[in-house]
């Protein structure tokens, strides 16, 4: 690490795999992380890992990580110069950010005004209009009545898509295919918008047929550079929530790449933006793209750009939050080789992966060439049911996709995790499918393929189960050998005492 530390302090208000991800980005620049913890991760992986960590609350995430005025307190009075927020939690809340600033400490992340006007979906839709950034077809404002639905609907022409403005997510959402079900689609899409936000303006826009999700990486610094770090295809995703996700995008062409990246460093410089941020686009078949939404934080699926690009996000994010100028200009920047992930969470893909929280017996990570486990448990860690299952992300880089697909198979049959039930065995069949492995695939995969991926998955668990007996069995065996003869006694080898129990076992 060159030079002094850009903070000594960092609080990082975050749990779990983030908050380590963003501890370990803040030790390599010379940074104390500080952690915070509520009382269910009183033994979690992140407060081990913190120089210093402060309970701020019960288990609930309303008494705890979403507790703004109790994190900035713990901010002040440990000394803190910055709070780190990752994702999720207080990372897009505006209101946070302002009290953060206001009490003189520095937010990682883009200022509250960016986070506002992408926060609702209508002002950043106009906001992108004004910037010339291509928008979905539809209306810029929110509609006022029933007749104007209809009277929009029918001049965009069906189907169409309703969606809340205070949305994401999906929440709020309604595709409407014919002029007999705008009325009630919008009824239904206002209802649930109010019930999810507490605001029931709803828009209409053209709906784009069997879109991809692909999004782009940005990165803005206080010195008015606003730089791309191209794109991921985060399309393969269940219930609005991604489950992999890919670099480069498997079917983007570089005219297309150059396009979709400059106009999401266009849409940054139109907020004039700071930090890291991600612009999403609907990727249509027809190769048209449109701006979705963005947002205005670090993502989950970061580690396949760092991967690809060669880049620390994180410390990047820290450096421009102290108003050091970026450490790479885009002329740096190149996508070599190929990235994927998979959200491990504990989940049971055969009850609906519904969250299957619990204690992990035993564990036993994947390692090797170009394998990136970003994860916070260990054995005997009872993964909490009051947050998000998400366990760990599995990354791995490829020289090509073939190769990363080859190497998160492998890297997967490496992954042993017993005592609670995980989505591992659905990531294999994923690997193993022709859809995803041919690349064409779209948001409609999961939906499209579910039956194929669980049908493979079986088979998959019955051998981890049998692995996980055989792991039980061999530790039974060492503990009758310890019983045999204690290690303190005669300091023989563990092998030796196998041997010895060997024989006691004739
Ligand atoms: C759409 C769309 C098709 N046409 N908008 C879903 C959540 C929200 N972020 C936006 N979403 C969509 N908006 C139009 N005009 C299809 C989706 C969509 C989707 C988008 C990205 C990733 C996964 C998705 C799954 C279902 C629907």
């Amino acid at each position: 690490m060159s030079g002094a530390p850009p903070f000594k302090k960092v609080l990082v208000a975050n749990r779990g795999e983030i908050a380590l991800r963003v501890m370990r980005g803040c030790r390599e620049l010379g940074i104390e992380p500080v952690a915070v913890y509520s009382e269910a991760d009183a033994q979690a992986p992140h407060v081990r890992a913190a120089s210093e960590a402060h309970c701020i609350g019960p288990a609930a995430s309303a008494e705890s990580y979403l507790r703004g005025d109790v994190i900035l307190d713990v901010a002040l009075r440990s000394g803190c110069e910055a709070i780190h927020p990752g994702y999720g939690f207080l990372s897009e809340n505006a209101g946070f950010v302002r009290q953060v600033v206001d009490a003189g400490l520095a937010f990682v992340g883009p200022p509250p005004e960016a986070m506002e006007v992408m926060g609702d979906k209508v002002s950043a839709r106009r906001a992108m209009m004004a910037a010339g950034v291509p928008v979905v077809p539809g209306t810029a404002d929110p509609l006022e009545s029933d007749d104007e639905a209809v009277r929009v609907a029918a001049e965009i022409g069906y189907p169409v898509m309703l969606k809340a403005s205070a949305g994401g997510g999906g929440k709020g959402m309604r595709k409407v295919d014919d002029p007999s079900g705008i009325v009630s689609a919008l009824r239904g899409a206002r209802s649930e918008a109010r019930n999810a936000f507490g605001d029931d303006r709803v828009y209409v826009e053209k709906f784009v047929v069997n879109p991809r999700h692909v999004e782009v990486q940005i990165f803005s610094d206080a010195q008015g550079n606003h730089l791309h770090l191209f794109e991921r295809d985060c399309s393969i995703q269940r219930r609005h929530q991604k489950l992999v996700e890919e670099t480069p995008c498997p079917v983007l062409s570089p005219e297309t790449r150059a396009a979709m990246t400059a106009v999401a460093t266009q849409a940054a410089a139109a907020i004039d933006y700071r930090g890291a941020g991600t612009v999403e686009f609907l990727y249509g078949a027809d190769g048209s793209f449109y701006f979705l939404e963005m947002n205005t934080r670090l993502q989950v699926e970061h580690p396949i750009t760092e991967m690809v690009v060669g880049v620390d996000l994180v410390q990047a994010q820290l450096l421009t939050a102290a108003g050091l100028p970026l450490p790479w200009g885009q002329d740096d920047l190149q996508q070599r080789g190929h990235a994927i992930e998979v959200r491990l969470c504990a989940e049971d893909p055969d009850d609906g992966f519904r969250p299957a929280p619990g204690r992990i017996e035993s564990l036993r990570l994947p390692t090797g060439p170009w394998v990136r486990v970003d994860g916070a448990f260990y054995p005997g860690y009872d993964v909490p049911i009051h947050y998000d299952p998400m366990m760990a992300k599995l990354i791995v880089w490829g020289r090509t996709r073939d190769d990363a697909i080859g190497r998160m198979r492998r890297a997967l049959g490496e992954l042993v995790i017993t005592g609670v039930r995980t989505n591992a065995s659905f990531y294999r069949a994923v690997m193993d499918h022709p859809a995803f492995q041919s690349g064409r695939y779209d948001t409609g995969y999961v939906a499209a393929y579910l039956d194929d991926l669980m049908a493979d998955h079986h088979d998959d668990d019955a051998l981890v189960a049998l692995l996980a007996a055989a792991v039980d069995a061999h530790r039974a065996q060492e503990e009758r050998a310890r019983r045999v003869a204690p290690s303190g006694g005669g300091g023989g080898s563990r092998w030796a005492s196998a041997g010895r129990l060997a024989q006691v076992g004739r």
